[in-house]
């Protein structure tokens, strides 16, 4: 092969190699887009009534081999912040953990951390850990592990407009108990495998906090309540 030559299937190589990334772009941009799209769609009489949803969509269906695609083209949806909404949240409780060992490349499989094969990485020795429950550091075990945990809720912030009825299902996910208050609604408790529903209607505008009294100071959240 000549230099040529050479040169040419590099070219061609590379113009190939720059139509598969474009492809694969264009894949993601899809994929996320349906997400969002999957996101934000509600269905009922009344949020329908009050959301313009613009979704076209085609069907496709193919009698030889039995199948059937639908490709969903654009979406748009407006929020009216003049009518009222019944507005519905899902909300986790969730700790995050951050595992890892003094020393690099230590596995053991009857201990209950155990991060292998990671960077050795000590504790810090003057961390300002809050006191409340919402963090936990655990001392390093038998082959260095050791385990820094946070509370919170997911989500933890929440936008509604002033005159919704909302409604919030508290659901325990992560941490065996929670007492949680949401501010002028109520106090509750929620173990793991409980929803707990509370519903009021944002009268006011301003900011209602969530709480777990358990957790402090970081398992905290709000609703942000936007005037009319
Ligand atoms: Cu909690």
């Amino acid at each position: 092969m000549n230099t040529k030559t050479k040169t040419k299937t590099k070219t061609i190589g590379m113009a190939i190699t720059a139509i598969l990334l474009s492809t694969m772009m264009l894949g993601i941009s899809s994929q996320n887009l349906h997400y969002v799209i999957g996101q934000t769609y509600t269905s009922g009489t009344n949020v329908g009534d009050n959301y313009k949803k613009n979704v076209s969509g085609t069907t496709n269906t193919n009698t030889n081999t039995n199948t059937t695609t639908t490709t969903t083209t654009t979406a748009v949806i407006q929020i009216n912040p003049s009518k009222s909404l019944d507005r519905e949240f899902w909300i986790n409780t969730v700790h995050l953990d951050g595992m890892t060992n003094i020393n690099a490349g230590i596995k053991c499989d009857t201990c209950s951390q155990n991060t292998p094969l990671h960077p050795a990485e000590k504790p810090p020795i003057s961390s300002s850990i809050p006191n409340g429950g919402g963090f936990v550091v655990t001392a390093p075990n038998k082959v260095g592990a050791w385990d820094f945990r946070s509370f919170t809720f997911s989500p933890d912030q929440i936008v509604v407009n002033q005159g919704d009825k909302v409604t919030l299902h508290f659901i325990g996910v992560q941490g065996a108990h929670h007492l949680i208050t949401v501010d002028g609604v109520g106090t509750f408790p929620l173990l793991r495998g409980q929803i707990h529903t509370v519903s009021f209607v944002a009268n006011s505008p301003g900011i209602i906090p969530f709480t777990c009294h358990l957790h402090m100071p970081n398992m905290v959240g709000q609703i942000l309540v936007l005037p009319k």
